[in-house]
């Protein structure tokens, strides 16, 4: 099925997809799309997971990655790993459209955000972000993001579901299947989501989105996928786009939102492009957790994971509102 304009998004983040597609039905552009898309989740602050109040780190505090790709210029903006400013999106629409970088990390992003008239300085820090986090320290736990520290007990209960009330459990990506128990990783709906948003304008042009906390109880500094051009979102007006979530500490490595679009490129529909680039991280990380959803020039769209179960969010001109496919499906 395909149709454009559309609008992609991870999780059901309904309210977001509403927004940006009010954006594009009125004619807007796929960029201010996606940036309206995306602030109306830092606003409703999606999950928990994105905008202000959301994951803490290690240290207790909520920052910001965030990345605006403009498919038609192949410009991008990101912000990565800023503090004190709670627009995500729109600091990297600044960036993108006021600079010669691509990306502006911590303090320094966020003074340039305020420079350019963005609110701040504000306290990211929530009531629940540090009740959350309050939780994790007096429980002893082990910094959750360095290797040969072992678990302690204390950490919390075994939960076998996820936040929204799925069985973690089977997720099918191409051939391989994974299942995962919700403890073997933090990463996960209990821990971190994030919106990465792709759109299709009227005019047929593509660009994507992602706005994120990154990992909860990162070690402060870390700087997830969120903001990485090719691993969280690519947009590219002769192709498609491409939206990704998940462990975004594996996911980087392998750029798994321009295998998509590359494989797309070379006549791949979306589903098969979508399953093949799960599927390479994978075949060397069976313990991650991860999904993408691809869409192509007409508008057809695909998802795939892998160890948890995925959905994502889509409005386009056949439907009267934001439908919501889970993958895999039943
Ligand atoms: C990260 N990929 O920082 C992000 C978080 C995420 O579902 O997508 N969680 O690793």
């Amino acid at each position: 099925s395909g149709k454009y304009p559309i609008v992609v998004s991870t999780w059901p983040f309904v309210e977001a997809v509403r927004a940006a597609w009010k954006a594009v039905d009125k004619g807007f552009d796929a960029v201010e799309a996606v940036v309206e898309g995306c602030s109306a989740c830092e606003e409703l602050r999606c999950d928990g997971t994105v905008g202000p109040g959301g994951s803490p780190d290690e240290n207790g505090e909520t920052t910001i990655d965030a990345l605006l790709m403009n498919g038609a210029t192949m410009e991008v903006g990101a912000v990565a790993a800023m503090r004190y400013v709670k627009d995500g999106i729109k600091a990297a629409k600044l960036v993108m459209q006021h600079t010669k970088h691509t990306m502006l990390v911590g303090d320094r992003a966020s003074v340039f955000a305020i420079s350019m008239g963005l609110p701040g300085p504000t306290n990211l820090s929530s009531s629940e972000s540090m009740e959350k986090w309050k939780k994790w320290k007096e429980n002893h736990c082990q910094p959750n993001f360095r290797k040969n520290v072992a678990p302690v007990d204390s950490c919390g209960p075994y939960e076998p579901k996820d936040s929204m009330g799925h069985n973690v459990g089977i997720c099918s990506a191409g051939s391989s299947m994974g299942i995962v128990d919700s403890r073997t990783s933090l990463v996960g709906p209990h821990n971190h989501d994030t919106i990465s948003m792709a759109v299709i304008d009227k005019m047929g042009h593509v660009a994507v989105g992602t706005s994120t906390n990154g990992a909860t109880f990162k070690i402060p500094g870390r700087v997830g996928d969120g903001p990485i051009a090719g691993s969280s979102a690519y947009a590219d007006d002769e192709v498609g786009a491409c939206g990704a979530t998940g462990d975004g500490d594996i996911m980087m490595r392998f750029l798994p939102c321009y295998q998509v679009v590359e494989s797309m490129r070379q006549g791949m529909e979306p589903k098969l492009a979508a399953r093949d680039a799960i599927s390479r991280i994978a075949k060397k990380f069976p313990d991650f957790m991860g999904a993408v959803v691809a869409i192509n020039k007409k508008g057809e769209h695909a998802g795939a994971c892998y160890g948890w179960t995925f959905q994502y969010s889509v409005r386009n001109p056949d439907m009267d509102d934001v439908k919501v496919f889970v993958h895999p499906l039943s």
